[in-house]
């Protein structure tokens, strides 16, 4: 069993990788929730849909999230009428917001409504948000704390960010499945994929008991760093890495994963910058072979570590 923690688009793309080159059941992919809102009376889970779309081969890659060849026609009808259309909910993706929320007011959890939708989707990988209960990103700027989505959809990542808060974190705890994998002798091993350390994986960590079994785990663990050349290949991880007065290398992913990680994928294009253990390849996935590359690089690297 291979526990791998996600965010977005990078993320989703590593565990794509992953679930197809691993035996069908060997892999979870727990998901961060941080970026989970309550939009037009809908429970909106971005990250754990681009991981499902993405591993179910769904995904608008080009766009990095919702579903290839959608339609918005919902939402400009939606702005006809005066409503708010600054999140761009695609037609066919609405089903998927409308029948999570339609489970969740019916008592079903997040992590089971996850895998259900998963197992519908034909994937044969687990899929859990990293937890079922409520855990809000908000984003602290000069002007104001703003939620995660006003930040990084309406205003387009733009304010500078001062700090970042897991609204609900310190009473979370980990998903069923992911508590139950964590304690389990048949996990061998945990990547943590390119997502933003600080919006993606940080919320993760946040949830009380995740941080801390990572640091007295007996299992390899390795992280990909997100950036290539000093920059994030999508999002605001760099230009928020100089707001926090850290520097948009390897170096800077490393201590932040100090203590957590026994080493450090990173792209050729940051070689000169690297701290400690790490291994050094291409870490672009431009397309599903350069996914499989990077997962079996990165399983390889996880067992070289176990043997270390
Ligand atoms: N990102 C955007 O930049 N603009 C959008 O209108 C938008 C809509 C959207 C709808 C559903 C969904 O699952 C994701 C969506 N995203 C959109 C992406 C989302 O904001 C980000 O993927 C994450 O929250 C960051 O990883």
């Amino acid at each position: 069993m291979i526990l791998a923690f996600a965010g977005g688009v990078g993320g989703a793309r590593l565990a794509n990788g992953l679930a197809r080159i691993l035996p069908a059941g060997s892999l979870t992919v727990a998901v961060n929730t941080g970026d989970d809102f309550e939009h037009l009376g809908l429970h909106i889970s971005p990250d754990p849909d681009t991981v499902l779309y993405t591993l179910a081969g769904l995904n608008d890659a080009e766009r990095g999230w919702g579903l290839a060849g959608e339609t918005f026609a919902c939402m400009a009808a939606v702005k006809r009428l005066g409503g708010e259309d600054w999140f761009a909910l695609g037609d066919r993706d609405l089903a998927t917001h409308i029948e999570r929320t339609r489970r969740l007011a019916t008592g079903e959890t997040l992590s089971q409504i996850t895998a259900d939708f998963a197992a519908r989707l034909g994937i044969n990988q687990a899929i859990i948000p990293v937890t079922d209960d409520r855990l809000r990103t908000l984003v602290r700027t000069p002007a104001g704390e703003l939620s995660f989505q006003d930040y990084f959809v309406r205003q387009r990542c733009e304010p500078a960010v001062t700090a970042l808060v897991f609204d609900g974190a310190e009473t979370a705890t980990p998903s069923p499945a992911l508590a139950t994998l964590m304690q389990s002798p048949e996990l061998q091993g945990v990547i943590i994929c390119p997502s933003n350390p600080f919006l993606s994986i940080d919320p993760i960590l946040a949830v009380p008991g995740i941080r801390d079994w990572l640091r007295r785990r007996r299992i390899p663990c390795i992280a990909v760093s997100p950036l290539i050349g000093g920059k994030a290949v999508k999002g605001p991880a760099a230009k928020m890495m100089a707001e926090l007065d850290l520097e948009a290398t390897p170096r800077a992913i490393a201590e932040h994963y100090l203590g957590l990680i026994d080493g450090l994928i990173i792209d050729r294009a940051d070689t000169l910058q690297a701290l400690g253990e790490c291994h050094i390849t291409d870490t672009l996935m431009r397309n599903i072979e350069g996914q499989e590359r990077l997962a079996r690089e990165s399983l390889n690297y996880l067992e070289r570590q176990r043997r270390a």
